[in-house]
């Protein structure tokens, strides 16, 4: 029998397949496993104060980085507060391990305060789960968990981890399995798609994947020159922009809007994406966006690399590559008396410096500044994939911890903000060079928008209620003060120029709090 146990084996087994970094709120039952991490030079540990900071983390760093992050959650109900951002993380197609404490197998007979049914739980979200019920399986487990997190298309996956298991000497390590690719479009699908393009009116091809990683955009700019018009879906996981750059179109959010956007297409190419849909579903508006009597192709959905199948669909057209636009200029900041979204993103758009990364959850501010943006330098966006908001702030957390060499900067609504604010105490702990931008207006702004289209009627004071923040109104300089991370408020295009300015100016973790109301 080894000395080594459970928790070893799971830790080191999971370094040897590449985890370099672990964003953990542990408890009673993760104590090996902390003392295992200990032990474990090549994982960076990091401590989040809400396991929803732990998962967007981990959402945030594997967009950056193509590979997983570990987090490690106390049992079903550390698991649950991760849980919406692990929906975002699956939207995203991202792989992510969770290693979920639980209690010692011995002790599940007693039905102890924690226990909860975590298979039930995180079996619904997790693209694979086990349990590790035998110390000899812990390292295999591992390796299994790891490798099944790629899919594709990537995920998160669940590797619980019984209290006894872990501290049980008799375990050993595995070696990493081979991590499975993004599947290739067919030769067949190609050819299709080439011939339907050249006899179609108008066709387009809806997007998402690594066809919208950085560098794709020429290849985008070459179908385009060939009259394909190339669009994004509404919410991306990553996509390099800015710097003169070719820019797609964008796939508006409001239902009636993408219905306008798609109405002459009549051949709809997807890659890396499904079927257009509506986020919601709205009295008289169509739920599904691809025109009536349009063809449609699948050139793969998210298990498919999308740049692949991009460039050969551009070499069987010939399509020629195209001057880039070489002569990007800075633009110049806001400086008149609108301070709102639209402006501030112009600023941003000035300030923002070469390589950035933009983490969004500004809600209805973040269409607006990703417009603004498209003249900024060259920059990275991480879109809002799955809808449940508090993602931001802990995408930007672990895109910062990814890619510590360039400025991370986050856009928040302030009720957005408030989801998983903890992340700031993350930010100054780790010294994490992320410029966080809360966009106040003191309202659930985009749900006021939302009543009045779903024709839900005239809002009354217990409905108006739920939807304004500003009583008690929030002090967004002392609060982030309090979790160490310096800010400060802006009121004016003025003001927050100068903000812009001393921000990028200096690395570390601020706040600016733009009062937009
Ligand atoms: C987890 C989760 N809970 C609730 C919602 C519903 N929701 C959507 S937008 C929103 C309010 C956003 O407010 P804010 O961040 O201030 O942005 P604004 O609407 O003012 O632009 C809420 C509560 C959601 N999308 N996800």
């Amino acid at each position: 029998m080894t000395d080594m146990t459970g928790a070893e084996a799971i830790i080191g087994t999971l370094a040897d397949c590449g985890v370099e970094a672990c964003f953990a709120n542990p408890g009673t039952s993760e104590m090996h496993l902390v003392t295992a991490l200990d032990r474990e030079p090549r994982i960076h540990s990091v401590l989040c104060m809400f396991e929803g900071v732990a998962t967007g983390a981990a959402d945030g760093y594997a967009r950056m980085k193509s590979k997983p992050a570990l987090t490690l959650l106390h049992l079903g109900p550390g698991y649950l507060n991760g849980g919406a951002n692990i929906h975002n993380g699956r939207r995203a197609y991202v792989p992510m391990v969770n290693l979920i404490g639980d209690h010692a197998v011995s002790h599940r007979q007693y039905d102890a305060p924690l226990a909860s049914d975590i298979v039930g739980l995180a079996g619904p979200n997790s693209r694979w789960l086990k349990s590790v019920d035998h110390v000899a399986d812990a390292g295999t487990l591992a390796a299994e968990a790891y490798a099944a997190s790629f899919g594709p298309p990537p995920g998160p996956v669940s590797l619980i981890m019984p209290a006894d298991v872990a501290w049980t000497s008799g375990a050993q390590r595995a070696k990493p399995a081979a991590n499975a690719s993004l599947k290739s479009a067919s030769d067949d699908v190609i050819e299709q798609a080439g011939r339907a393009i050249t006899k179609a009116k108008q066709p387009a091809i809806l997007l998402n994947g690594t066809a919208l990683h950085p560098d794709g955009a020429e290849t985008l700019r070459r179908l385009q020159a060939q009259g394909v018009r190339v669009i994004t879906d509404t919410f991306m996981t990553r996509q390099g922009r800015g710097g003169g750059q070719f820019q797609p179109e964008r796939l508006p959010y409001f239902a009636e809007m993408a219905v306008e956007t798609l109405k002459d297409v009549d051949l709809l190419l997807l890659t890396g994406t499904k079927p257009p849909v509506a986020f919601f579903a709205y009295p008289n508006t169509p739920g599904a966006f691809t025109p009536k009597g349009a063809r449609t192709l699948n050139l793969g959905g998210p298990d498919t690399d999308s740049a692949n199948a991009i460039a050969r669909l551009a070499d069987w057209l010939d399509a020629p590559v195209q001057p880039g636009a070489a002569n990007w200029t800075r633009p110049d900041a806001a400086t008149g008396d609108k301070f709102n979204p639209h402006t501030i993103g112009m600023s941003l758009a000035h300030y923002l410096p070469e390589g950035a990364l933009i983490s969004d959850d500004g809600v209805s501010s973040g269409l607006p500044v990703y417009q603004a943006l498209s003249s900024a330098a060259r920059h990275e966006w991480l879109g809002h994939t799955g809808g449940a908001i508090g993602q931001g702030m802990p995408v930007a957390v672990g895109a910062a911890v990814a890619r510590p060499d360039v400025k991370t900067v986050c856009l928040a609504g302030d009720g957005a903000a408030m989801y998983t604010i903890q992340s700031l105490w993350t930010m100054a702990r780790e010294n994490l060079d992320v410029l966080t931008i809360v966009f106040v207006n003191n309202a659930y702004r985009i749900l006021k928008i939302e009543l009045a289209r779903t024709g839900a009627g005239n809002p009354g004071p217990a409905a108006n209620g739920m939807l304004s923040l500003g009583n008690p109104e929030i002090d967004w300089v002392k609060l982030s003060e309090s979790m160490g991370v310096a800010a400060e408020n802006a009121r004016t295009c003025v003001e927050l120029n100068d903000a812009l300015g001393r921000a990028m100016a200096t690395r570390g973790p601020r706040l600016i709090a733009c009062h937009v109301a």
